[in-house]
């Protein structure tokens, strides 16, 4: 029989992974401060340059580094207060100020006390502007290979998905829940012993000497009733990421389910995502948890080139849409001009024909 995960078992004890989630600027200190809350004993650490923000941040423990804006100054306080850890997870809106002038400079100082530095950035919404878009992309270039990794999730997105009558507030608080539920399961594997398991070892791998890596991170939790299709069709579909990943370099899934879960049922899973790497390499966990009974929980971490975010060539999709709607516009006057020469086409023919009795129209019947 197999052994349930959650029974305690001191002759197998996972290493303590030290994680820290650290937010800059106003966006990402506020994702970063849900996270916190909603992810147990999470280290956190809030930097921004406003301290009324900062101060708003009240429950759990956290650290925050107010920045001063005299760049000097703000190298050293940082350097002090940000600590060693193994993994980082640095959250922040590239849109913002703050970020712009601070991301590289925390990711140099972060470069030398993580083991692992995963960003975690947002992209601006389209209204923004499309100085914004530009400007965020070109903050992404500046920091790409200052870390292993990096998630890019899209404001613009969640609106295309949430329910129009939904607030402001509620609709960024969607993009901050999915971040939260994905992160929170790659934690937890991270963290909790498995059946075949997955540690910081396996991360380490996954990321090993090479940088600037994108990833597709995505945690499904669904009945395992569910049919394959539909679970390889969510599994694959995180609709927040900005940028898709085509071909991955590497996998790492982890299938969790209920004792009454039967073992063909993972390797199924397993398939459907392998055929989507058959060259690259897979690592894979597994875990039986108690309250999971009739449920699966699914996670996926792939990594990829991120070449497509280099690609001076490739047009934000706010300039796609743009020139879009100027073809759109275009086509759209075309056809109204046609319209009317059809209109006045007509108008002669018929002018032509009342010289005759009979409508030149009806002849062809
Ligand atoms: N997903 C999400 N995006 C947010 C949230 N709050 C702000 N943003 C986005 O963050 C971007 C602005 O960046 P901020 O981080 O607020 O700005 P900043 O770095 O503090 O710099 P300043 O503009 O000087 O305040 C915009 O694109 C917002 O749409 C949030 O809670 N969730
Ligand atoms: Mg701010």
């Amino acid at each position: 029989m197999l052994k349930k995960s959650n029974e305690k078992d001191s002759s197998f004890k996972v290493p303590k992974v030290k994680i820290e989630v650290i937010g800059i600027g106003g966006g990402g200190c506020k994702i970063a401060y849900f996270l916190a809350s909603e992810i147990k004993n999470l280290k956190t650490t809030l930097i921004d340059k406003d301290f009324k923000l900062l101060k708003s941040f009240k429950k759990g423990k956290l650290k925050k580094i107010l920045l001063t804006k005299e760049e000097h100054k703000d190298k050293k306080l940082l350097e002090k207060y940000l600590k060693p850890v193994d993994l980082s997870l640095v959250v922040a809106c590239l849109g913002g100020e703050t970020t712009k002038r601070y991301l590289a400079l925390i990711l140099e100082i972060l470069e030398k006390k993580a083991k692992i530095n995963l960003g975690i950035f947002i992209f601006p919404f389209a209204f923004e502007g499309e100085k914004k878009s530009l400007e965020a992309r070109d903050t992404l270039k500046k920091v790409l290979t200052k870390l292993e990794g990096v998630m890019v999730l899209s404001n613009q997105k969640v609106f295309e998905s949430v329910a129009k009558s939904l607030t402001f507030n509620l609709a960024l608080q969607e993009i901050n829940k999915t971040l939260a539920i994905s992160l929170e399961n790659l934690i937890e594997v991270l963290r909790a012993p498995q059946l075949i398991n997955i540690d910081f070892a396996d991360l380490r791998e996954l990321f090993k000497k090479s940088k600037g890596n994108l990833i597709y991170l995505n945690s499904i939790s669904i009945s395992k009733e569910t049919k394959l299709e539909e679970i390889e069709k969510r599994l694959f579909q995180n609709p927040f990421l900005e940028i898709k990943l085509d071909t991955p370099k590497k996998i790492l899934l982890s299938l969790e389910g209920g004792p009454d879960l039967e073992l063909y049922l993972f390797e199924k899973i397993a398939e459907k995502v392998y055929v989507k790497n058959p060259s690259g390499r897979i690592i894979i966990g597994l875990n039986q948890i108690k309250s999971l009974q009739g449920k699966l929980r699914i996670l996926i971490l792939a990594i990829g080139k991120a070449e497509v975010l280099l690609d001076k060539n490739s047009k934000t999709k706010y300039q796609k849409e743009k020139k879009l709607r100027k073809v759109t516009k275009m086509k759209r006057k075309t056809s109204l001009e046609l319209q009317k020469e059809k209109e006045l086409q007509v108008k002669k023919i018929l002018e032509e024909d009342s010289k005759w009795d009979k409508p030149a129209f009806l002849e062809s019947f």
